[in-house]
């Protein structure tokens, strides 16, 4: 009787675990490919709908499993920018009208496109634009009348914006629309379903999320598909929020973990492109992709560039308001590619500018060892630039990216060296759980200015390479401890080293014979001098 009570609560709480409702990312093994940039409405002589028809096999072939389209509703507005000297307009993102006739090519072109990118194995992903719409130019599917409070201009006196606007305006807000109202949330939410029944979309990029409600999204994700995908593109600043609100003084990664837990959608790394953009190399990990909870990692969609942020092919160089440099789009992708989070690719960098033979190698590799958006990375800090181990679910990863790690541990073999040798990446055949050993050093007598280390064969203790040891710590007389963190079952030699902390070249090392364990046989080891 016993056993089957066992049984049994076993089954209810898989039962609850699976019923939890969890994010909407997708199951965390897509490459996504970012299906247009700033100009792609403006290609001729062929559409763009008729480009990616033609480029369907070759996408899926690339590795990529979903595709960022851009917005499918009709958008003619244009608008010159008389300081910036530039114009545009027509890309979707100041629509007027569901009809799917759009600058991007005609309704059937769109479905020929997607049915083609289906049947590739990639699955399209809709940007779609609820918070404005061009309140210039009529519709004929979308007909907000304005008398219902409809706009959020319709609110602004004698009530204030705030009571129709659940979130930021778009500009002046002047073409914002009020998503809290029940006709404008029944009428996004029919379109959603006709862009899944007819249109063949299974899942949705929401445009420009801080100007309405979180919680809008998720009652319209629970309409479109429950364990649908969605992601949201939260671009926003701490400083951009007021200064009585929490977020004004929280970190790029709370503001975006805090919009993903209310809408339960995926979120695009913003913290992971500041990172890109304003820190070093070694400050990459502080994305949210690389959050040491994998519940955080998860929801992070990383992407080096977008259509916003980065230059397009055609006119003005498109947008490029926050580009990363040349110099590092290779290490960045080789970085969004071979970690955890779910990486985005920016159309231009993998069929324009020529770096697309790197980006499929770099897909394939992370394939084949099974990384996934909630994967473990472990930063070895110890080195300059960035290297870091990823376990993925078939193998191990170890990357070296613009680092001084010269010798190789045991176990890995060479899988690539790209970027003259800026991007490296060695695999191992399988990828053990992690265990976590604390080493001792006794007898220790470091001297002034002086300090304990330790060093020894893998790659967390510096591949028996003194610049790179451990440093250890005081926690006994005469004794310096630190826990590291390794796969299981792994034969480790190992020794106590006493450096100089200004020059890593003096050491004085304990005695032959090496230590040796085995991890995960025990929780601590001893060296000693
Ligand atoms: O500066 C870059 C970063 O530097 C870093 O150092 C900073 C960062 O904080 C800093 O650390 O990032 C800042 O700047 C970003 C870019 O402006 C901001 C970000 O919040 C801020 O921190 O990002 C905002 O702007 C992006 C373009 C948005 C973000 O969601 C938003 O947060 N991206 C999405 C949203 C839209 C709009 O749907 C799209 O915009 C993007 O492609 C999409 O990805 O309302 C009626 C009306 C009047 O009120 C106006 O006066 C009138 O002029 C209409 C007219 N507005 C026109 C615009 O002036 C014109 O520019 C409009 C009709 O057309 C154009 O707007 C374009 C927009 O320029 C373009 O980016 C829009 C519609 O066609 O489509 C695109
Ligand atoms: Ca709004």
């Amino acid at each position: 009787m016993k056993r089957l009570t066992l049984l049994c609560a076993a089954w209810l709480l898989t039962c609850v675990v699976l019923a939890a409702p969890g994010v909407r990312n997708g199951g965390g093994e897509d490459v996504i490919l970012q299906g247009f940039h700033w100009n792609s409405s403006r290609t001729t002589p062929q559409t763009w709908y008729e480009i990616l028809k033609q480029m369907a096999p070759t996408i899926g072939r690339d590795g990529f499993t979903k595709i960022w389209l851009p917005p499918a509703w009709v958008d003619k507005s244009s608008w010159v920018d008389a300081n910036s000297g530039t114009s545009g307009g027509g890309e979707g993102y100041f629509w007027h009208d569901f009809d799917k006739n759009s600058n991007y090519g005609s309704e059937p072109q769109l479905k020929q496109a997607v049915d083609a990118l289906s049947s590739a194995g990639v699955q399209a992903v809709y940007d779609v634009v609820p918070n404005h719409m061009n309140d210039n130019l009529p519709g004929t599917q979308v007909r907000f009348l304005r008398r219902l409070k409809l706009w959020r201009t319709d609110c602004i006196s004698p009530t204030p914006a705030s009571s129709c606007d659940e979130g930021d305006p778009f500009d002046s807000g002047k073409a914002d629309l009020n998503t809290s109202s029940p006709e404008v949330s029944s009428r996004m939410m029919q379109e959603f379903r006709n862009l899944r029944d007819n249109y063949g979309a299974k899942g949705l990029r929401f445009d420009f999320v801080r100007g309405y409600a979180p919680e809008r999204v998720n009652l319209w994700m629970k309409d479109f598909g429950d364990q649908a995908f969605c992601v949201g593109e939260l671009w926003k600043s701490p400083g951009e929020f007021p200064a009585s609100d929490w977020r004004n003084k929280a970190s790029w990664q709370d503001i975006l973990k805090d919009w993903s837990d209310r809408s339960r959608c995926a979120v695009f790394d913003f913290a992971l492109k500041e990172r890109l953009q304003n820190g070093s190399l070694a400050e990459w990990r502080h994305g949210l992709s690389s959050n040491p909870d994998p519940a955080w990692r998860q929801i992070a969609v990383t992407f080096v560039d977008n259509h916003d942020t980065g230059y397009s092919p055609g006119q003005y160089g498109g947008q490029h308001h926050w580009p990363v440099p040349e110099d590092k789009r290779n290490i960045a992708y080789a970085y969004i590619l071979l970690s955890p989070g779910i990486p985005t690719v920016y159309w231009p960098d993998m069929y324009d500018w020529g770096r697309g033979d790197l980006i499929r190698t770099l897909i394939k590799l992370r394939k084949d060892a099974g990384i996934r958006a909630d994967s473990p990375i472990r930063f070895q800090s110890h080195y300059s630039g960035l290297v870091a181990t990823i376990n993925g679910s078939r193998q191990r990863l170890l990357i070296a990216l613009d680092a001084n790690l010269s010798m190789i541990p045991e176990g890995f073999t060479q899988a690539l060296f790209a970027d003259a040798e800026r991007i490296r990446a060695w695999q191992t055949r399988s990828a053990p759980e992690d265990t976590t050993t604390t080493l001792h050093c006794d007898n220790a007598n470091p001297g002034n200015g002086q300090a304990v280390y330790a060093v020894g064969s893998p790659v967390e203790l510096g591949a028996w390479d003194p610049a790179h040891a451990i440093s250890l710590r005081p926690t006994a007389p005469h004794r310096w401890s630190g826990a590291v963190v390794w796969p299981t079952q792994q034969a480790i030699k190992w020794k106590c080293v006493i450096r100089s902390l200004s020059n890593v070249n003096q050491a004085y090392w304990q005695k032959d014979p090496d230590n040796s364990l085995i991890t995960g046989a025990g929780t601590e080891a001893v060296g000693s001098f």
